[in-house]
């Protein structure tokens, strides 16, 4: 890892309906994320947390449309998007401190306007592939690899002023296992490469990397990690607001980050919906901040 990396921080739950989750960045710097990262002798640039404002009680009482905090999860996108464009103009690796996975909306606006063809590992439970009139629960987190393929409410999918951020083609999930129907309609629709559970336990997980890398690294130039930490058993990260049982284990995931450190492919990433409020002792952004290690080469030194 030869880059600086700049670290923002996202504390924003606003795109899901559990408190906590804007602990997050506190929690993942508490786990020793940047001393992680120095260990490594990789130079580290804290740019601290964006600020995010909450709904008014007015706001939240009106709100009435399938899309929960709508203003709010925009602005701080739009800011987001800002902050994480001028670090890779900088020359800097920008890794994100999710926050709910809204976040990602914001981070994809700034990546890929530096790339022709951004590739995305979606590392999750789910598919996040929601709009508002599929959505069943209205949360923004469900929604934000749609948006970033164009799909959505155009306030979403216009942030940073253009869109689509992403292709189809250029996405592979893995871990899902919590697909609601409108999401499997999309995937089938526009052909995008799903590792799910069922294929990770008949495949394991070294062939599923193998063929995820190959798979990115012939049309792709550049690829960002999105990492929600639900993807993993809910026994190894129980701090997070929907767990799904029957996930990714420790060592998978960390087998996984080590693979793409190897592959030397990713170029942005960042770690979301660590929420310390139900974890047991700060588990979860512990384990995150130990697969941080894996990713940027602690098996390679
Ligand atoms: N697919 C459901 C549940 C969900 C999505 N992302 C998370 N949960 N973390 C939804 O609400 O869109
Ligand atoms: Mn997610
Ligand atoms: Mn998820």
């Amino acid at each position: 890892m030869k880059k600086d990396i700049s670290i923002i921080g996202v504390p924003m739950d606003l795109g899901q309906s559990r408190r906590g989750v804007d602990m997050g960045p506190s929690a993942l710097r508490y786990a020793g994320a940047i001393e992680k990262l120095e260990e490594l002798d990789i130079k580290v640039h804290d740019l601290g947390d964006i600020p995010i404002n909450r709904p008014s009680v007015e706001q939240a009482i009106n709100a009435e449309n399938n899309l929960k905090n709508l203003d709010q999860v925009i602005e701080a996108n739009e800011k987001l998007s800002e902050m994480v464009d001028k670090e890779i103009q900088t020359g800097n690796f920008p890794l994100v401190f999710g926050g709910d996975h809204s976040i990602a909306i914001g981070s994809l606006a700034g990546i890929s306007k530096h790339y022709e063809n951004l590739g995305v590992i979606w590392y999750d439970a789910h598919g996040d592939l929601n709009s508002e009139d599929t959505s069943p629960s209205g949360n923004i987190h469900g929604m934000p690899l749609a948006v970033s393929l164009g799909i959505g409410h155009d306030r979403l999918t216009n942030i940073a002023a253009y869109t689509p951020k992403i292709k189809p083609e250029n996405i592979v999930i893995i871990g899902a296992r919590s697909l609601d129907p409108g999401e499997k309609g999309l995937i089938k629709e526009k052909g995008i490469k799903v590792f799910s559970m069922h294929e990770i336990d008949r495949m394991g997980m070294p062939a599923v990397m193998e063929e995820a890398i190959k798979y990115l690294k012939e049309k792709t130039d550049g690829v960002h990690l999105s990492l929600d930490l639900d993807g993993l058993d809910p026994s190894e990260a129980p701090g997070v607001g929907t767990p799904v049982i029957g996930g990714l284990s420790y060592r998978e995931s960390h087998l996984a980050m080590e693979m793409l450190a190897e592959a030397e492919c990713i170029t942005s990433a960042e770690f979301v919906e660590v929420n310390p409020i139900l974890d047991e002792k700060n588990k979860t952004a512990t384990t995150a901040v130990a697969l941080m290690g894996s990713l940027f080469g602690e098996k390679l030194k």
